[in-house]
Order: C-alpha cells, then structure tokens, then sequence
C-alpha cells in the first residue's frame, strides 16, 4: 500500500512487474544518455562535469519511462524512442537545477545529493541547466523521425512543452503565488504547466517514436495530462508527509515558503482522493489501447503508491 493513498492498483497492472521493468528502463536510459551527451573530459570540462552531475544524479527517470511505455503501447520500439526519452529527461533536469537556484527555490538538496550550484556555483549551475535544455534539441533533432511526424513536428513539441507557456509559465505562475492566497482552479493552472505539460510531452513523443495515430495520440494526451497532475498532487502530498531523507529533497519546504499546494488549500484527506480520480481518469485514457498499454498502466498506478 501508498503512503499517499490507499488504492490498490488495477487487476492488469498487479501482474505486471514493474520493479523490473523500470530496472530494465532505467539502465537503458542511463547507457543512452552517457552515449548523447558529451563526455565529462570534453573541454571545456566543468560544464560537462556538471550537466552529467545533476543528470546522473539518481532521479527516478520516469518521464523516460512513460515515453518507452508509450512507444511500446503503439507497437513501437525503444530504439526509436529512447532520444525523445533522453531529450525529455535533460530538460527534466534543466528545470531542477534552475528551480534549485538561491534566485529561484534556493535548495541544497536534490535527489540525495547537494544541489549543481552548492557543487559548482550559481554560474556554472546556470549553464548547466542551459546546456542540458539545448542538448534535449540537438538529441530530438537527430532522432529517427517517423511518417506522420517529421523533425519540426518533434522539435515544435519539446519547445511548446518547455517554453513560456507551459513549463516556464507554471514556473511563473508558482513563484507569483508564493504567500498568497490561491484558488482550486489557479492551483490546476499552475501544476498543468509546471509539470503535465512535460510528462504529457513524454507520452505524446513516445507514441511519435512510434508513428502513432491521431486517435493514440489523442489517447497519449489524455493520459499524460491526467498522470502529469496526480503526478504533482502526489509530490505536493510527499511534502508534507516524508522526510529529506527519503525525498532525497527537502521536506516541508512548500509550507515553508507558503507554497501553493493541494494539502494547503484542500488538506490531505480531499488531496489522496483527488490524486486517485486523477488516476482513474489516466485509466480511463487507455481504452482504445484495449489492454497494449499494461505498462503505462502500472506506471500510473506506481506514481500514485510512490513513496518518493
Ligand atoms: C524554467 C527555472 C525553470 C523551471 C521550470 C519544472 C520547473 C519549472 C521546476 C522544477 C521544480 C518542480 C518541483 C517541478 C514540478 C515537477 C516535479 C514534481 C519535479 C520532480 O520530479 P521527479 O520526482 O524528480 O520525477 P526526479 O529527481 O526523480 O527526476
């Protein structure tokens, strides 16, 4: 059972083995991204040390394994999905070390370890997140592009997810809301941006890699925007319920810093449930996969049971 909820996960993704499959996900993610990016010693090597520092830093890599699993879901390959998967986590991590700035969160502690800045400086750390929100181009740019959707297509989908409107925006709209007081509906606003619209854009391109249908792709969406926000709930639950030690982050910081959040505005009790209908909802969005997307669904149901 979660500590976030209760739930216990759905009778196709209970005989699923997901501790496996994210073993088999994560090690794959990792000999990629080692082979993508440049290596430690390539000069000039502070910023190389310090973009694979934060990258190899023990991250849960689950937005690359949702573009896999949703690859797979389409009949497509890893092969074909694994930059977009790379791509995706470069910009994950990106958007972690630039949140982790004394100008922005001011965090010492990122996955079980100091943050890029407290390791390399505020400036250096403000390159790495900027080399590894370039490099997440270069790798989709080189990419396999599939039939229905050519490099432009790809690339538009990494930027739109990235940029002002989405990733940056929510970025936006939570550092405004610090310490005031915030609707149901300004919270959605934020957490669509701040994090669905990127494990949304992992689902999508991974049914890309794939040369998915509309009909998939309209199914990939629907599930990545609903698992994106149960996604955020959840981690705005962990807050307040865990330790640093087992976030590998700092702990109460939301409360803190008067952070928007679900259990603020909601409490926790009304959270868990909207996490678990959010949930259903991601479910729900795998109909037409008629049961091809067992590990989209087991994924669903671990970000839900996450402990961290
Ligand atoms: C552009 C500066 C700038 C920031 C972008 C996304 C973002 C805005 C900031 C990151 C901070 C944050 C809390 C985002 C919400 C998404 C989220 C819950 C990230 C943590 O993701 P995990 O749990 O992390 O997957 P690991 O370390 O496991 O990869």
């Amino acid at each position: 059972m979660s500590v976030a909820t209760n739930r216990p996960a759905p009778a196709r993704a209970a005989g699923f083995d997901l501790d496996a499959y994210l073993a088999r996900t994560t090690t794959a993610v990792n000999r990629a991204l080692d082979r993508l990016l440049p290596k430690a010693t390539a000069r000039p090597a502070t910023i190389h040390k310090a973009m694979r520092y934060s990258l190899f830093a023990g991250g849960k890599r689950m937005r690359p394994a949702l573009c896999l699993a949703a690859a797979e879901a389409c009949d497509g390959s890893w092969g074909a999905a694994m930059p977009l998967a790379c791509a995706v986590e470069c910009i994950h991590t990106y958007s972690l070390i630039h949140d982790d700035l004394p100008a922005m969160d001011n965090d010492d502690f990122r996955r079980g370890k100091p943050t890029n800045h407290k390791v390399f400086g505020e400036g250096i750390a403000v390159l790495a997140g900027d080399a590894l929100l370039t490099q997440a181009f270069e790798i989709a740019a080189q990419c396999r592009a599939a039939v229905r959707y050519p490099h432009g297509t790809i690339v538009l989908e990494i930027a739109r997810a990235s940029g002002s409107l989405q990733l940056v925006g929510g970025q936006v709209a939570d550092l405004e809301a610090e310490g005031q007081t915030v609707s149901a509906a300004q919270l959605r606003y934020i957490h669509e941006r701040k994090t669905s619209a990127l494990l949304g854009c992992a689902t999508r391109l991974g049914g890309m890699s794939a040369n998915c249908t509309a009909a998939q792709l309209r199914a990939l969406t629907d599930f990545g925007y609903h698992v994106g926000l149960a996604f955020q709930v959840i981690d705005d639950i962990l807050d307040v319920t865990q330790t640093s030690a087992q976030l590998g982050k700092t702990a109460g910081k939301d409360v803190a810093v008067q952070k928007a959040t679900y259990p603020a505005i909601v409490g926790l009790e009304r959270s868990r449930k909207i996490a678990a209908q959010l949930t259903d909802k991601a479910f729900a969005a795998l109909k037409p996969f008629r049961g091809r997307a067992v590990a989209l669904e087991a994924l669903a149901t671990f970000l839900l049971q996450r402990d961290r």
